[in-house]
C-alpha cells in the first residue's frame, strides 16, 4: 500500500495581492496524475488546507474539484486535518458530504473537540479490503484544547502545560491504536500474533501540524496570535511507524529521540509560499507499507520566484539574464532587494519602465521592492514602505494603537485598557467543554 503525505497547500493564498490559484491548480493536476503513476491507495492532508478561515470560492471549488476528481481514480482513502490557519469549523462543515462519498473514505478532523478514538484512529485498508495500516489523524491542537486553565501563569508555565497536554493526548490516542492493533491481530492475523518474528506488525502513521524544536521554518508560515514555540521530539511514541508533519512549509526530516532520521518528516508546502522558499524544492512524500521508506517526490512549479538585489543597475543587468532563460508556462515574479546605496526615487516605476521598454513584460512580473529592510509592493510609492503586517502583533497592541489613533485623554485611554485586559483576562478563565 502505498500512502501519499502532503500538507500547507493554502489554498485561496495571495503573494503581493497576486491569486496563486492557477499554480494551485497545476498542483492538483500533478497530484492525480501521480495517484494514477504511483498506485497511491491513501492521501495524508497534513493541515493548512486553506489559507484562511474564510477561503475564497475559488479555493474552495478548486478543494471540491479535487475531491470529485481523486473519487474516480483508485485511491481508497483521504484523511485532512486542520492546521493553524483552517478554520476547524469550516473545514468541518462539509463533513457530512465528504464522508459519505462511496467510492472514497474521506475523513476531516478540523479540530480535536468533540472528537473520540473512533475518530483520530483511522485504519487503512488496500485494494484486497484488507487492513493495511492505521493512521491516528491529530489536528493541529491548540492551547485550550489540550491544557487546562492557568490563572496568571508565566508564559514558561503555560509552555510547559501546553507540551504536557499534546503529550498526554498522543500517549492516550497510542495507547488506544496499540490496543486495536492486537486485537485485529488475533481476531484476523492469528500466525502474526503467535509471534513470528519476520511478519512486522501493522505499521502505525500519524499525522501532526506544529513545529517541533530543531526544525528551520520560512517567511511565509505566520505563527497566528498567541502561539507558542517548538515541541519537543519525544512527544510521540517511538513505536509510530511515521509521523507526517505539517506546518513548516520547508521540506524537511528532524532526527527523532532514537536518533533515527527519516520517521518524522515534514513533507513542506506544494508550492512556494513565499520569495524565501524559491530555492527550495517543493513536493510531496510517498511512504510505502512494504518498504517502510519515505520518498520525496518533486512537483515541477508552473512559475517561477525570483529575488534580486544591488543597485538599480545591477538589477537592470540581472533582469536582462533572466530574459534569455528558458520560460515557464506563467510569467516569473520578481521580488527586488534595493541595495541602500542606491538612491533612485520610486525604483519600482522605473523598474516597470525598464520591464515594458526591453519588452520583458510578457516574461516577467515585479511584486516586491524593498529598500533598507522596508517592504513595499511594486507600484505603491514609500508612504506604504513602512507598513506592518497585523501578524506582527498582539491583541494588547492591536488595541492600544487604536486607543493612541483615536487620542484619548489619558485617564479615558488608560481605562479602556484596563477594560480591554480584563476581557482578556476573563476569556482566559473560561473553561472549554
Ligand atoms: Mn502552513
Amino acid at each position: 500500500m502505498r500512502i501519499l503525505h502532503t500538507s500547507d497547500w493554502h489554498l485561496g493564498q495571495t503573494l503581493a495581492q497576486q491569486s496563486r490559484i492557477e499554480e494551485h491548480a497545476e498542483f492538483l493536476k500533478q497530484l492525480l496524475e501521480l495517484v494514477h503513476q504511483r498506485d497511491i491507495d491513501a492521501i495524508l492532508l497534513c493541515g493548512d488546507v486553506y489559507d484562511n478561515g474564510t477561503p475564497s470560492t475559488a479555493a474552495q471549488r478548486l478543494f471540491f474539484d479535487f475531491l470529485a476528481q481523486l473519487s474516480q481514480t483508485p485511491c481508497r482513502h483521504l484523511v485532512v486535518i486542520g492546521g493553524n490557519h483552517d478554520s476547524p469549523s469550516m473545514l468541518e462543515a462539509t463533513r457530512g458530504v465528504l464522508e459519505n462519498i462511496q467510492s472514497l473514505s474521506v475523513r476531516v478532523i478540523g479540530s480535536i473537540q468533540g472528537k473520540t478514538a473512533r475518530d483520530l484512529i483511522i485504519p487503512l485498508s488496500n485494494r484486497t479490503g484488507q487492513l493495511a495500516a492505521f493512521v491516528i489523524a491529530l489536528p493541529f491542537l491548540r492551547e485550550q484544547e489540550v491544557r487546562s486553565m492557568l490563572r496568571g501563569a508565566s508564559c514558561d508555565d503555560r509552555m510547559l502545560a501546553y507540551v504536557a497536554g499534546i503529550r498526554t493526548t498522543c500517549e492516550k490516542y497510542h495507547a488506544k491504536t496499540i490496543h486495536l492493533r492486537n486485537l485485529v491481530t488475533r481476531w484476523f492475523h492469528p500466525e502474526a500474533a503467535h509471534s513470528d518474528p519476520t511478519t512486522p506488525p501493522i505499521p502505525i502513521l500519524a499525522t501532526s501540524h506544529l513545529f517541533v524544536s530543531g526544525a528551520l521554518s520560512s517567511d511565509s508560515e505566520h505563527e497566528p496570535i498567541g502561539t507558542l514555540g517548538a515541541i519537543p521530539v519525544d512527544i510521540w511514541s517511538s513505536e509510530w511507524d511515521y509521523l507526517a508533519l505539517g506546518h513548516l512549509h520547508r521540506r524537511q526530516t528532524v532526527t527523532d529521540a532514537q536518533g533515527r532520521k527519516n520517521r518524522l518528516y515534514y513533507c513542506g508546502s506544494p508550492i512556494s509560499l513565499d520569495f524565501s522558499e524559491s530555492p527550495h524544492p517543493k513536493g510531496v512524500v510517498i511512504w510505502d507499507t512494504q518498504a517502510r521508506q519515505p520518498e520525496f517526490v518533486k512537483i515541477a512549479a508552473p512559475r517561477e520566484l525570483t529575488t534580486l538585489s544591488g543597485t538599480l543597475e545591477e538589477i537592470q543587468r540581472q533582469l536582462d539574464h533572466l530574459a534569455t532563460l528558458p520560460t515557464l508556462p506563467l510569467r516569473r515574479w520578481l521580488e527586488v532587494r534595493l541595495s541602500a546605496a542606491d538612491l533612485t526615487m520610486e525604483p519600482a516605476e522605473t523598474l516597470n519602465q525598464y520591464l515594458h521598454d526591453q519588452q520583458y513584460d510578457s516574461l516577467m512580473e515585479l511584486l516586491v521592492v524593498k529598500r533598507d529592510g522596508a517592504d513595499t509592493t511594486a507600484g505603491f510609492t514609500s508612504a506604504d514602505a513602512d507598513s506592518v503586517s497585523l501578524r506582527d502583533f498582539d491583541p494588547r497592541t492591536v488595541f492600544e494603537s487604536l486607543l493612541v489613533q483615536r487620542a484619548l485623554e489619558t485617564s479615558q485611554h488608560q481605562q479602556l485598557l484596563d477594560d480591554f485586559d480584563q476581557v482578556m483576562q476573563e476569556m482566559e478563565q473560561i473553561e472549554i467543554k
